[in-house]
């Protein structure tokens, strides 16, 4: 009986720490995933490529002195494409959250003949 109790401690202690870590690694995805912010300024893209983890956000920021765009070349992304670029206006800000590995080319509508084009390589977490 006494030893039947002590398991029986033992595995509600097992359950306990288990759904501490099961909480603590929910915690530490959310904490991980990161946020990153490409800039305008110049007709460029700062920084041009940037390399990110799958659930990572980058904001981009008109902090130029003219309109800019974004177009995405990849259609699959939930992002502006060619024909429907995202236009920014100074001071403009636009947030995307990458869900999936891959590399993706992005170009300003306006500006992608005078090479105003960025890539951002999403690499698996
Ligand atoms: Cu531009």
């Amino acid at each position: 009986m006494d030893l039947n109790g002590r398991d029986c401690d033992i595995s509600k202690k097992v359950i306990g720490v288990l759904s501490l870590c099961i909480s603590m690694l929910a915690i530490s995805i959310t904490a991980f995933s990161a946020e990153y912010k490409v800039g305008m300024e110049g007709w460029e893209f700062n920084p041009p490529k940037l390399t990110v983890k799958v659930g990572d956000t980058v904001t981009w920021i008109n902090d130029d002195d003219t309109k800019h765009k974004i177009a995405f070349e990849d259609k699959s992304l939930n992002a502006p494409v060619r024909k429907h670029a995202r236009k920014f206006a100074v001071g403009d800000k636009f947030s995307l959250k990458f869900t999936k590995a891959g590399e993706f080319k992005y170009f300003c509508g306006t500006h992608e003949s005078q090479d105003m084009l960025g890539v951002v390589i999403v690499e698996a977490r």
